[in-house]
């Protein structure tokens, strides 16, 4: 039995690189001005998971919440982050680098929406701005096809939702960062990304 992934409609680009079938559950977040998302908070205690939220992943008796979890579930399950110590290492502390970034996105978005904010994030000179992520990033991924070397693992999905959460809100950000526009359109041209693109479960 496949696998379901629920989530308010978005993507799950780890699953589709691992080539592992799903069901994705889409539920609704509602119409505006309230956006009240009944559809999921009516099912939300109904499912049997620990800490009820969305993301979720069931995979038979397996359910899990948090992203990071489901994330790091998925990894082991397919091997995708055996790697030496040495790497092991990178996985985490690139993972978290990811994560760091992902949260100032968050904040600006969903707390923080205003010109002040905005100008601040794109500021090099300001702390926690998404050039002075970006600088970090460039030079780890100077001689590195991924975050981790010559190959894949998770954190290059947290990294590559992040960038396009920001090339969303400003599209020019990476015009500076030309080690990072590569790395972006790497993770683009997986040719499981791109048959995401094509199947009915893509969404802009
Ligand atoms: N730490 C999690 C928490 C999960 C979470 O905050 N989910 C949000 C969407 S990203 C939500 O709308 N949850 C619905 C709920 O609280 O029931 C994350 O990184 O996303």
């Amino acid at each position: 039995m496949p696998s379901t992934f629920g989530y308010w409609k978005t993507r799950a680009y780890l699953l589709e690189y691992v080539g592992e079938p799903y069901e994705m559950k889409w539920y609704d977040f509602g119409s505006p001005p309230d956006y009240k998302g009944e559809d999921w908070y009516k099912e939300k205690f109904t499912l049997g998971l620990d800490f009820p939220n969305i993301p979720y992943y069931i995979d038979g008796d397996t359910k899990l919440t948090q992203p990071l979890a489901i994330m790091l579930y998925i990894a082991r399950k397919n091997e995708l982050d055996e790697s030496t110590e040495e790497e092991k290492q990178l996985v985490d502390m690139s993972e978290l680098q990811a994560q760091d970034l992902r949260m100032e996105l968050v904040q600006l978005f969903y707390k923080n929406w205003n010109e002040e904010a905005k100008r601040a994030f794109l500021n090099p000179d300001e702390k926690g701005s998404l050039p002075s992520y970006l600088k970090l990033f460039s030079s780890r991924l100077q001689d590195s096809k991924f975050l981790v070397g010559e190959h894949v693992t998770h954190p290059d999905f947290i990294l590559y939702e992040s960038l396009e959460w920001a090339l969303f809100a400003f599209p020019d950000c990476l015009d500076q960062y030309s080690v990072i526009q590569n790395y972006h359109q790497r993770l683009y041209n997986l040719p499981s990304m791109k048959a995401f693109r094509e199947s009915s479960k893509s969404v802009d």
